[in-house]
């Protein structure tokens, strides 16, 4: 601990932290862009953009970087620092354009509200001409590059956090960005995973708007518009509207599903407590027949993405399941028009997803069953605040309502699917009595839980040891892949999400800004949902066991393969 002195303040701190730190400690905000602090998982980086400035007496410090000595002085907000703040905005400005207006980011950009915050009221610039046109090659993310502004969050995320290495410096002078060399993202190795998204602070990057689709689907009279919502909105879409951070909104989301005129208004955790039914079962096959062990989950898109490009040699690991979100659009297009009369044609499926990469899944035509698309149009839960907010719905204040059923009954399994750890404990609920045939009595695997980026443990299950591991972050599936490939991995099952934290820190999630405590209190949400749920395993599910009694017969039977299952792409 050293004495510093800040805004003439006398105070004693730990000087392992930033100047930067030191100040949000004591309620001080000090504008910044550039600086990528993830405590949880060792990231800690920055680019210099100089927004930060403080005045000290050992002159103009950038405070993101810049660690306190014992008597130093420190002015956060005197003119010397405020001018040289408001001197580095100007600077990014001078490239930027001006039409926020109409920018996909606005009222969520960072730099539009720090310009605002630091007085940039008048800009003296002749901008150059147009550098860059605007990427909307992919299904899930649209590239601006003339809205980069070199804070090179995007590419920490990539690089260092995905180890995906797509991103770059291009071109020089005032066409220098942040960008990958191939012009067209969907002709590279993007996994569509969102984190580069979910740090860019303006609007270079931004997921494919979908929201016209939606609207239109909703107008169309010959559609039967239905709609699921992921298990991690529920505990994020609150925050859109000024709601506690973690707040469970579950009951008002159906509400204002309804309000905004869809037809049925159901649930992804539905369609995980199948997945669990066809994972447990797939695992339990290969633990007894010995065969590609470990079985990989198989649930996040980004995920199934990357393994397809960097290891396609491994694509006899991942489990064959679609992902809850697809199995929900084929049994949306095939059990339930059988049930109000109507054809798989005349349905339109809506998901509403944590997440960027979900949108690129849909539209993967493996996943579909006899040429007809399991899900129509993906949004996320940003998305849908829009889409609330346009409706005039005052979300705070609705009442609570029940989705409709069959689809939208769930255990507590389900629900916990939307953080790190929660899909193979959800698996375990249902395999360990299946393999044992016995009452689960202890249904928390606490030694998965948490945000760490890789959890092991070993399960005693009728005498044989399971190793199971929990992994996020695609530089840590890429660290599993490799002992998979080099013979020194022990585990038999592995569940892979590529968000850290899973999905509830996902690239569709409200803006998160890299702070790890928003995640955790939406995994605490979820968690919460699962302990008040009366059923807690997926198989105890009525809804999912009248399912295969009235449809798919049984878990791994012909009928629940061809409309459950997928394949992988090399
Ligand atoms: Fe997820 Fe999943 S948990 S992938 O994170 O398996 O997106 O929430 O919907 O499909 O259920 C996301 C979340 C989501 C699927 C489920
Ligand atoms: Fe990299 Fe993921 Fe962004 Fe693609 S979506 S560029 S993989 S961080």
């Amino acid at each position: 601990f050293i004495n510093i002195f800040i805004n003439d303040s006398n105070v004693k701190i730990d000087n392992s932290n930033t100047i930067l730190e030191i100040a949000k400690s004591l309620n001080i905000d000090i504008p910044h862009i550039c600086s990528l602090r993830f405590k949880d998982i060792n990231i800690d980086e920055c680019a210099s953009c100089g927004v930060c400035k403080v005045d000290t007496n050992l002159g103009l410090l950038n405070s993101c970087s810049s660690y306190p000595v014992e008597n130093m002085r420190i002015y956060t907000h005197s003119e010397k620092s405020k001018t040289a703040r408001k001197k580095a905005i100007e600077k990014i400005l001078e490239t930027h354009p001006q039409d926020c207006l109409l920018c996909e980011k606005h009222n969520d950009c960072a730099l539009q509200s720090i310009a605002a915050d630091c007085g940039v009221r008048n800009l003296n610039v002749v901008k150059p001409k147009l550098r860059y046109e605007i990427d909307n090659s992919s299904k899930s993310i649209v590239r601006d590059p003339e809205k980069c502004i070199l804070c090179r969050k995007c590419e920490v995320m990539c690089n260092k956090v995905q180890t995906v290495n797509l991103l770059t410096e291009i071109d020089n002078g005032y066409k220098k960005v942040i960008s990958s060399t191939e012009k067209d993202l969907e002709k590279t190795s993007c996994t569509y995973c969102g984190q580069c998204v979910a740090v860019c602070p303006t609007g270079a990057l931004t997921e494919v708007n979908n929201i016209k689709n939606v609207w239109d689907a909703i107008d169309d009279d010959n559609k039967k518009v239905v709609v699921q919502i992921a298990p991690a909105v529920r505990v994020a879409l609150g925050e859109e509207f000024g709601m506690e951070i973690g707040s469970i909104v579950t009951g008002k989301i159906v509400t204002a599903l309804r309000k905004l005129g869809f037809d049925m208004v159901f649930d992804t955790d539905f369609a995980a407590d199948l997945t669990i039914m066809e994972e447990a079962n797939e695992f339990i096959d290969r633990l007894q027949s010995g065969e590609n062990l470990p079985i990989l989950t198989s649930c996040c898109p980004a995920w199934v993405k990357f393994i397809e490009h960097q290891k396609p040699e491994l694509l006899n690991h991942p489990s064959s399941c679609k992902s809850p979100q697809q199995m929900f659009g084929a049994i949306a297009k095939s059990y339930l028009p059988k049930k109000l009369n109507k054809k798989p044609e005349d349905m339109y499926v809506v998901a509403v997803m944590p997440c960027v990469a979900k949108k690129f899944e849909a539209s993967r035509e493996e996943l579909s069953v006899d040429n007809i698309q399991d899900v129509d149009t993906v949004i996320t839960t940003r998305e849908l605040a829009r889409m609330i907010k346009e409706a005039g719905i005052n979300f705070t204040n609705l009442e609570e309502d029940d989705f409709d059923h069959p689809l939208g009954e769930s255990s507590g399994a389900s629900v916990i699917f939307g953080t790190t750890g929660g899909v193979l404990e959800a698996a375990l609920r249902t395999a360990y009595e299946w393999i044992t045939k016995d009452t689960l009595e202890k249904v928390e695997f606490k030694e998965l839980r948490g945000i760490k980026g890789i959890k092991e443990a070993t399960l005693n299950i009728n005498s044989i040891n399971v190793n199971v591991a929990v992994v996020c972050g695609l530089g840590n599936a890429r660290n599993v892949l490799e002992q998979i490939e080099n013979g020194t991995c022990k585990y038999h099952i592995i569940e892979v999400m590529a968000c850290p934290g899973g999905c509830v820190g996902g690239g569709g999630q409200p803006y998160h800004n890299g702070d790890f405590d928003i995640i955790k209190k939406r995994a605490q949400g979820l968690y919460k949902i699962d302990k008040n749920k009366p059923l807690r395993k997926s198989h105890e599910n009525p809804s999912i066991i009248k399912l295969y009694d009235e449809y798919l017969e049984s878990p791994g039977a012909h009928k629940a393969h061809h409309i459950l299952h997928t394949h992988f792409v090399k």
